[in-house]
This record gives C-alpha cells, sequence and structure tokens, in this order.
C-alpha cells in the first residue's frame, strides 16, 4: 500500500513522514536516491510504502517547487515575515530586503505586524500603505487579535517565519501551535546553535496540511550576489507599469521611464521606490572575477 505524506524531519537515515491525518511514519529512504545523489529533504511531498512490517520506505520524492537552504526545506509556501509595531522599531529597508530574498526564492510573503496592542495598529496602517501589493495583516501574540486570520492564510500550506530579533516570532508559533510552550527567544536560538552543530530543522504540524517550520529564515540584512539588473525582478508594484522606452530599464536613470511616471502619479508608493534605489546603488553592477 502507498502512503503520501510530507517530510517533517530527517535526522541520522531516518525521515518521518506525516500524512493527511497526521500519523506519522519513521522511514527509511530507497537506495537509489543515494545513487542518483538525491537527498531527500523536509518539506518533500514523498510516497512511501510498507516493505516488512512497519519498516516504511520513501519510494517517491515529488517535484520540488523550491528549496532553501538555509534552513533546508523544500516547497516553502509562505514567508511569515514579522515586523513589531514598536519595540523594534520598523526598519523598513531591511524589510525591503527581507522581501526581496523571500521572492527571490519563489516563496510568498505574508507581512505580519505584531504587537498591534502597543500602538492601536498605527504602525499596522504605515506598513499597508506602503507595502499594499502585499498581504499585510496585524496581530498581537499578547492579546491574540489577528491569530484567526493569520491561520487562514497559512492553512494547507509550509510556512517559514522571517524576521528581526524581538519582533515575535516565538511567541506568534506559541499561539499557532497551543501546547508548543517555546520559550521567548527560542526561535533564534536554534539557528545560534545550528552555527556550531548540525542544524536539524522541524516541520510543526499546524492543522491538517498545514506546517510552520521551527527555525525562522531569510536574510534581511544582505543580499546577496545580486546584480543591480536583478532588483527590479522583486518589486511586484513595477510589474504594472513597466512600459518603459528602453528595454531592460532600471527605472532610475532612464527617460520615459514607465515606473517613475507611476511613482509620480502616487500609483507606486514613493517611499518604497526611493529606498529601491538605495538599494540599487549598493548592489554590484557586473559580476566581480577575482
Ligand atoms: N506587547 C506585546 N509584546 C509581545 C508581543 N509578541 C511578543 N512580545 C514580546 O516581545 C519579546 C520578543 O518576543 P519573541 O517571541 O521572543 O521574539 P522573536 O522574534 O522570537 O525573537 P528572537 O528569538 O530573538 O528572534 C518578548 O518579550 C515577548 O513577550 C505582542 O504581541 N505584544
Ligand atoms: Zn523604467
Amino acid at each position: 500500500m502507498e502512503i503520501n505524506g510530507v517530510i517533517v524531519k530527517a535526522i541520522a537515515g531516518f525521515y518521518y513522514v506525516y500524512d493527511r491525518e497526521g500519523t506519522i511514519y519513521e522511514c527509511k529512504a530507497r537506495g537509489v536516491f543515494r545513487k542518483d545523489d538525491i537527498t531527500p529533504l523536509v518539506g518533500d511531498n514523498v510516497t512511501i510504502v510498507e516493505k516488512a512490517k512497519g519498516a516504511y520506505v520513501i519510494d517517491k520524492i515529488l517535484p520540488r517547487r523550491n528549496q532553501l537552504i538555509r534552513p533546508p526545506i523544500a516547497n516553502v509556501d509562505t514567508a511569515i515575515v514579522v515586523v513589531a509595531s514598536v519595540f523594534p522599531e520598523v526598519s523598513f529597508i531591511t524589510l525591503d530586503k527581507l522581501l526581496v530574498n523571500v521572492l527571490r526564492e519563489k516563496v510568498k510573503p505574508l507581512i505580519c505586524v505584531n504587537k498591534v496592542d502597543l500602538d492601536n495598529g498605527k504602525t499596522l496602517e504605515v506598513v499597508k500603505n506602503q507595502y499594499g501589493i502585499f498581504e499585510v495583516i496585524g496581530v498581537s501574540a499578547k492579546t491574540g487579535e489577528g491569530m484567526e486570520k493569520l491561520k487562514e492564510h497559512i492553512k494547507g500550506k509550509i510556512s517559514v517565519f522571517a524576521g528581526q530579533s524581538g519582533v515575535g516570532k516565538t511567541s506568534i508559533l506559541n499561539c499557532l501551535i497551543p501546547g508548543l510552550n517555546l520559550k521567548v527567544g527560542e526561535i533564534s536560538k536554534k539557528i545560534e546553535r545550528g552555527r556550531h552543530t548540525t542544524r536539524v530543522v522541524e516541520l510543526l504540524r499546524a492543522g491538517e496540511d498545514t506546517y510552520i517550520a521551527d527555525t525562522p529564515g531569510f536574510s534581511s540584512i544582505e543580499i546577496t550576489g545580486m546584480l543591480k539588473d536583478e532588483l527590479k525582478y522583486y518589486y511586484p508594484e513595477f510589474y504594472d507599469y513597466e512600459n518603459c522606452k528602453f528595454p531592460g530599464c532600471n527605472h532610475i536613470f532612464e527617460p520615459e521611464c514607465g515606473v517613475k511616471a507611476a511613482v509620480n502619479d502616487r500609483k507606486i508608493n514613493f517611499e518604497r521606490y526611493e529606498r529601491y534605489k538605495q538599494i540599487f546603488m549598493q548592489l554590484p553592477a557586473q559580476k566581480e572575477y577575482d
């Protein structure tokens, strides 16, 4: 009998696979994967078969939609990008860079403004205003506000948290998975430890077909290995206006640019565009050879 499921954890050659109903199976991988240099990854959709009584083997790995390196997870649908209303204050350029890194991995961002209890949703309004092209929701891990909405958004998906230290990732995860009881600050400590030891990432089950990684992902500090010309692809608010005169227009120095016109007409958020220019200047124009 074949069973379809998702790998939620991999330890020392064993893979733990959840089926739809939430039954967990301990499996080995078929030898042929090793021969073909394929390593099953957490997040993989797999078919398992029972070779002998109670001995399950991963028989098939379905094609991956994407694959994160850090943490190593396949098929991530959503990045829950968390910012705080206050403590720490939102760094908009950091948020922009984080979103670029998320979109570059073909992951859909969900911007979560946490701690709305601390400023009556004022920061939420600012973020909604600038990031209207994305899904933006306000939540409070303290009062529980917005948690049902967040659950709706991640239902049936694999999600990974992203965001600076102290924004409330661990606290939100505890709200989404009652009984988890991670200490605040716990989620990032996992990465710290991971730098020195073998990191084990685990998908936590948050409902039917719904998983959240216990380790946050995506760098918000730097964009690596990207040339200036690539940056514009990760600004979805530009797409409708890229009827520029010059093919490959970067929407900065070029004349007759549709994006610049849209910024002037207030159709594209001015602050986002100004920071786009700033980030553009920080990226190299050409590959650096050494
Ligand atoms: N008032 C208020 N405080 C919150 C809320 N969410 C989290 N906090 C507090 O913010 C602090 C940081 O929360 P964490 O959940 O540890 O944040 P984190 O993003 O996991 O931080 P790192 O693990 O360092 O990356 C803690 O003191 C929490 O109690 C909220 O919605 N409202
Ligand atoms: Zn242009």
